[in-house]
């Protein structure tokens, strides 16, 4: 399978006085919502010399994880995981091939469900050359799910998979890159409000072989649009211990089991100046940024680009059921970086 995204955008990044020394990174939780009136997924089933497709929007969302580290602003590699969401077809597929029940096949997949994860995360994002904030990353670091739905084959073939009891995962061929554009919002105090936009291109072909011999090729074709807004301090924020973009009581546990540190000391020990020891002075710096929080925070997470390639795939493992037995997955991605 592969996907493909692409976006743009602009920011600007705002360095908070206080917070400037020893702030640790923190990764950002936000769920982004599916875009259904961008997004849709078209699969085309051809055994020559028919053909046939069928074409739905997607809707559901992705949580994603975000991760800029303590630079100040936007990096040149930052982090992207994918940790679950819901992503669906707003409708069942309804494909006919030749003539069934002799001479051809019905494919029907309905009710499609899939989530994206990160099988190695964090994921990678590269920052590239285009104006305003714009990164692209490999679409084969993330694994494709479909764990909901089922599919049924009819005419000259006839197979039944419950996804829920053989759920089918897969991934894009490595090189398949998307894009995540960031637009900065406002700021307040050391964090910046950010809105991302993710475009998903989809284009996946597979041919498979069904029970009475017939070859079918699929071709999975689409765009996957999916937004989120949220807040994070770019440069960190001294005093934040445990890397969660806020300063609290819950930071100190960290400070105390680290305190007289003399050396190698770091932002997630305990250090919040930037000495490499922990002591009171550490303490002072997290006192005074205790209560530090993002005006709202939009901690949560779900995934995207993944709908599309779900009912490709769902349909590619019904249409492979026997070859796939004993596989785990029958699509192959490379991992990125
Ligand atoms: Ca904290
Ligand atoms: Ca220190």
């Amino acid at each position: 399978m592969r996907g493909v995204w692409q976006t743009t955008g602009t920011l600007s990044a705002v360095i908070g006085v206080l917070w400037t020394s020893a702030a640790a990174a923190y990764p950002v939780n936000s769920t982004l919502a599916i875009n259904s009136t961008q997004s849709s997924l078209k699969v085309e089933a051809s055994s020559f010399p028919f053909s046939d497709s069928d074409t739905h929007n997607l809707t559901g969302t992705i949580n994603a994880q975000f991760d800029f580290r303590d630079s100040g602003s936007f990096p040149a590699n930052g982090g992207l995981t994918f940790t679950s969401g819901a992503i669906a077809p707003n409708a069942d597929y309804n494909l006919t091939l030749g003539f069934p029940p002799v001479l051809g096949v019905n494919i029907d997949p309905s009710g499609l469900v899939g989530t994206l994860s990160t099988p190695l995360p964090p994921g990678v994002m590269t920052r590239t050359g285009a104006s305003g904030v714009v990164y692209q990353f490999d679409a084969s670091q993330y694994l494709l799910t479909i764990n909901q739905g089922t599919i049924v084959v009819t005419g000259s073939a006839d197979q039944t998979t419950d996804l829920s009891q053989e759920p089918v995962t897969g991934s894009a061929m490595h090189g398949t890159l998307g894009t995540m554009t960031f637009t900065t919002l406002g700021t307040s105090g050391p964090y910046t409000q950010l809105s991302a936009a993710m475009d998903f291109p989809i284009d996946i072909t597979q041919s498979t072989e069904t029970d009475s011999g017939m070859t079918v090729d699929l071709h999975l074709t689409g765009a996957v649009r999916a937004t989120s807004t949220f807040w994070v301090a770019l440069s960190g924020i001294a005093g934040d211990f445990n890397q969660d973009g806020m300063v609290s009581a819950a930071d100190l546990p960290i400070f105390k089991a680290h305190n007289g540190m003399a050396s190698g000391a770091t932002a997630a020990t305990g250090d919040a100046d930037a000495n490499g020891r922990v002591d009171g002075n550490d303490f002072l710096v997290w006192q005074r940024n205790q209560g530090t929080r993002p005006p709202s925070s939009g901690v949560t997470a779900v995934p995207e680009p993944a709908s599309v390639v779900i009912a490709a795939v769902a349909l590619g493992g019904v249409l492979c059921w026997k070859q796939r037995r004993g596989r785990e997955s029958f699509a192959t991605g490379g991992s990125p970086r």
